[in-house]
């Protein structure tokens, strides 16, 4: 088919740096790493990179606070490096994506150190600033907001007598997107100085805040606290829409592609105007229905798998039926990323005896949705969750941290709570996908070189041996031998298996996710069996008499009549 584009087929490999590879031993992964695993990447069948943020940054949040949009950050190497990683990348004839954050920056930006530094600043209103509010005589932030990682997302500033709104960390404070000089200082300094250095497009961090509507208080959701969520209101704001035509304009220039991060946004009406093409807005986004799956208020939950099959079932339905919303629509399939724990530690099992199968149902289970496919650094491995034994000084991520500060503030350290708090982060921490890469069984799992000066920054897992890249690149039923293959399928029937229309056949079945793809005729059907034991193959009458030429098996048997645990196949039907 001429005229599709390029982003549509592709498959996307996001790498974390920290803790991609090590080139020079200090402990933190780095450009030159990556650059060094090129081949292995390529090897995999993706098409593109993505780099999480590699700019020049205190690192509360891991680089997601920037505070110099056009330096690397030293550790990870130098714009030169960058530079030959672009060329490198390109020279594989693959694609490289950055990431771009600029719903907030750094406190030491040096936007906000001239912004904070007086009120009649010229950049004051670069950043978004409100005098306090008094209630009793007492001052107060202007309004009740709960910030994504605990607290109010006001900071006090002394020095000029205000408070600064920061939706993330106080070190992360918003800018002020109604300013339209401070629009094109972020087009120009965070866009477009990387793509004339030749990057081909950006995921965009928390895209849909950048407009935040009126800051009126939030409804109480949570009478215990003096915070109350208002994801509802500050994402998804009116003027969403014209900001990012105008933001397309400096995309459509360098004809790049963005995918952008959208949580809080039940509203399929909504996301459609994001990722429909004649609203030019975005190509695609991330929709948080499936990976928010049986999560608490504050996203922690005590209880691992607090969801049913159908509802899972329901969230990835909701995410395909983004192409039959609107024909120039698209969507996008991903299970993993730095912000969530591994797949199969949530979605299926990562006992010992299981975790291979569970890995390849999940590989097979996504490469037959239909959309731009994502796959988080170490997932092609089969990588889990680190074990329930690591103590809490191993959990380095600012949004475990915090929650668990706020268990044992609102608890009183109680002991119970707090080892809920602890079992939740084992079940649901960013930190489970910031482990240094599996690389093989050498010391430090081969993420740094072994004479490394220094420890790795977070400590590596332990059961290397079952699972690194060297021995699986040997080895023909790893679950990177099974990522590779289905890739492979997925290439060979791209109409069907990447653009084809999706059916849940089976919505309340419990045990099998039983769905088919549609395209012009042609029909594929998956089967995929989320236990831990044998399950018949009863397929719903609608495809139960057609003919059917089986094309994989996650467990590599052919068309019998039972699923081994956590098998899946992926079945042509005429
Ligand atoms: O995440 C934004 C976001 O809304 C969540 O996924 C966030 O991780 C969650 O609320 C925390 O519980 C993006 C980045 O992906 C994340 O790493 C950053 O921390 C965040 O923005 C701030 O830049
Ligand atoms: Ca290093």
């Amino acid at each position: 088919v001429t005229g599709r584009k390029w982003w549509k087929d592709g498959v996307v490999y996001q790498i974390y740096p920290a803790s991609f590879k090590d080139s020079n031993g200090d402990g933190i992964g780095d450009l030159n790493g990556i650059l060094s695993e090129l081949d292995y990447i390529k090897s995999i069948g993706v098409d593109t990179i993505w780099i999480c943020p590699m700019y020049d940054s205190p690192q509360v949040d891991m680089g997601y606070d920037i505070r110099d949009y056009e330096k690397v950050y030293p550790p990870y190497g130098t714009n030169e490096d960058m530079e030959r990683l672009i060329a490198e990348t390109h020279a594989r004839g693959m694609r490289i994506v950055l990431d771009l954050v600029v719903n907030h920056t750094s406190d030491q930006h040096s936007w906000f150190q001239e912004s904070r530094s007086s009120k009649d600043n010229p950049k004051r209103d670069w950043y978004i600033w409100r005098p306090a509010r008094y209630v009793d005589g007492k001052r107060c932030p202007p309004n009740n907001w709960l910030g994504n990682f605990g607290g109010s997302v006001w900071q006090w500033d002394e020095h000029t007598q205000e408070y600064y709104l920061h939706l993330f960390c106080p070190e992360q404070p918003d800018l002020n997107w109604e300013n339209p000089v401070t629009r094109q200082a972020i087009y120009k300094s965070a866009m477009e100085f990387w793509l004339e250095r030749g990057v081909d497009g950006f995921r965009v961090d928390t895209v849909n805040m950048y407009s935040k509507g009126d800051m009126a208080d939030a409804p109480i959701t949570d009478p215990g606290s003096e915070w109350q969520f208002a994801g509802f209101q500050y994402c998804n704001g009116p003027r969403m829409g014209e900001f990012l035509a105008e933001m397309n304009e400096v995309l459509q220039r360098y004809d790049a592609m963005t995918v952008g991060e959208c949580p809080h946004t039940p509203d399929m009406a909504r996301v459609v105007k994001y990722v429909s093409a004649k609203e030019r807005q975005l190509n695609m986004v991330f929709q948080f229905d499936v990976v928010d799956i049986g999560q608490g208020p504050y996203k922690f939950q005590t209880t691992p798998k607090n969801y049913t099959l159908p509802q899972f079932k329901r969230a990835i339905a909701q995410t395909q039926s983004l192409l039959r919303l609107s024909a120039d629509a698209w969507t996008t399939v991903f299970l993993e990323n730095h912000d969530q724990s591994r797949s199969i530690t949530r979605f299926t099992s990562d006992a010992p005896a299981h975790r291979v199968a569970g890995g390849k149902l999940l590989s097979l289970m996504m490469c037959a949705l239909s959309g731009t496919l994502f796959i988080y650094q170490g997932q092609e491995l089969g990588m889990t969750n680190f074990p329930e034994s690591w103590d809490m000084s191993e959990y380095k991520d600012v949004d475990s941290s915090n929650y668990y500060k706020m268990v044992a503030e609102r608890s009183g350290n109680d002991s119970t709570k707090l080892a809920e708090a602890k079992a939740s982060l084992q079940h649901l921490a960013r930190d489970h996908a910031r482990v240094p890469m599996s690389w093989s069984t050498a010391k430090y799992n081969g993420f740094s070189p072994p004479d490394a000066k220094a420890e790795p920054w977070m400590r590596p897992l332990e059961d290397a041996a079952l699972c690194n890249a060297e021995q699986q690149q040997g080895d023909k039923a790893s679950v990177l031998a099974f990522w590779k293959r289905m890739l492979a399928v997925r290439k060979e029937w791209n109409d069907l298996l990447v653009h084809g229309e999706f059916d849940d056949l089976d919505e309340q079945n419990e045990d099998l996710f039983v769905f088919s793809k549609t395209w012009k005729g042609r029909k594929a059907l998956a089967v995929c069996n989320f236990t831990d034991k044998t399950q018949s193959l009863t397929l719903p009458e609608s495809v139960r008499n057609s003919k059917r030429e089986l094309l994989v098996s996650s467990a590599d048997r052919g068309d019998e009549a039972e699923l081994a645990a956590w098998e899946g196949r992926v079945y042509l039907l005429s």
